[in-house]
């Protein structure tokens, strides 16, 4: 089982100002913790030639308040005030490259679902993280298993946004799948079809021809709209509609998107062997793709990275 430790590093940003790691609390009656009224992003840095660069600061900010709009929360920060704290929370801990993670929550106050009179607080935590899914997923490929808890449906928890609330529908099929001795689960919508894993979107190849589900009842990923986009540049085919397990069993190639797991492929899928049953080929030119553009290596790209100076 891959166990992704943080790395304390030295500062967290909380409400516009910077405190010691190990101070960065909240009262235990915080309302977030206890209904999950929160909203969040994960953010990568990237080592390149030129120092730290974040990977599309920009549309994670805007989904971030997007996020913040679907709940009813006004952040009280500016858009450009938020993006500031992002760089800065790398520089002040002099990181290379790190996993940013921005929350806006509910704070202390008013007890009860009402959540009219809270206050909105915001942080910001960077840190170094391993690979998601396991350095070994990355090379030769993970097993999912389809989960038995059903995707959240459109209409009871607000697929557009990154609430943290969203996220036990997510954990549910984690756990599921981690004690069967699977690495992912891969989870149906509400009519039975794919739609994504617990933290990752998902593709297929089938004859040369990429396909992802829609962003229906799937977040819409900024790494999976990387994904297509640069595999439209290399002139594949790609389809963004709806399939069924069972044309991800007779895939040739399967693989995850996210900002934390990148771009891990699968190589099983409820004990089916998918393709060779190792990353394949269209898979690995991806993910190489995906690696150098993230780490600077491709000036068509760089209008993806935010230098952290
Ligand atoms: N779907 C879900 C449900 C999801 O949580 C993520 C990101 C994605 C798709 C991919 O979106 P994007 O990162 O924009 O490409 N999952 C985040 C949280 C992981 C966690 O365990 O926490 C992430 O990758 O940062």
């Amino acid at each position: 089982m891959v166990l992704i430790m943080v790395d304390k590093s030295e500062k967290i940003w909380m409400d516009g100002t910077f405190i010691d790691w190990d101070n960065a609390k909240v009262h235990v009656l915080t309302h977030a913790l206890h209904y999950g009224s929160a909203i969040f992003e994960g953010i990568k840095c990237y080592e390149t030639k030129n120092g730290p660069a974040i990977f599309r600061l920009k549309e994670h900010i805007d989904r971030l308040y997007g996020s913040a709009h679907i709940f009813g929360m006004k952040i009280p920060f500016s858009k450009q005030e938020f993006s500031e704290a992002v760089k800065n929370t790398v520089k002040v801990n002099k990181l290379k490259s790190c996993y940013i993670r921005p929350i806006v929550y509910l704070g202390y106050g008013p007890m009860g679902l009402n959540p009219v009179n809270s206050p909105v607080q915001c942080s910001i935590a960077a840190w170094s993280w391993g690979a998601y899914l396991g350095e070994e997923g990355i090379a030769k490929g993970i097993r999912l298993k389809t989960s038995s808890f059903v995707r959240n449906h459109v209409n009871a928890m607000m697929t557009k946004a990154k609430i943290s609330g969203n996220y036990v529908n997510s954990i549910l099929a984690k756990q599921e799948a981690v004690l069967e001795g699977f690495d992912e689960s891969m989870m149906l919508d509400t009519e039975g079809y794919v739609s994504e894993c617990s933290g990752e979107n998902l593709f297929i190849v089938k004859n040369n021809v990429i396909k992802t589900p829609f962003t229906l009842a799937v977040l819409p990923g900024i790494t999976r709209s990387t994904i297509i986009e640069i595999a439209k540049d290399l002139g594949y085919g790609i389809k963004e509609e709806r399939f069924t397990r069972d044309e991800v069993y007779i895939a040739d190639e399967c693989f995850l998107t996210g900002t934390a797991a990148e771009l891990t492929p699968v190589r099983e899928v409820d004990n089916r062997q998918i393709g060779e049953g190792k990353p394949g080929k269209i898979t690995k030119e991806l993910q190489n793709l995906f690696l150098d553009i993230v780490h600077g290596k491709i000036k068509k790209y760089e209008h993806w990275l935010d230098y952290v100076k």
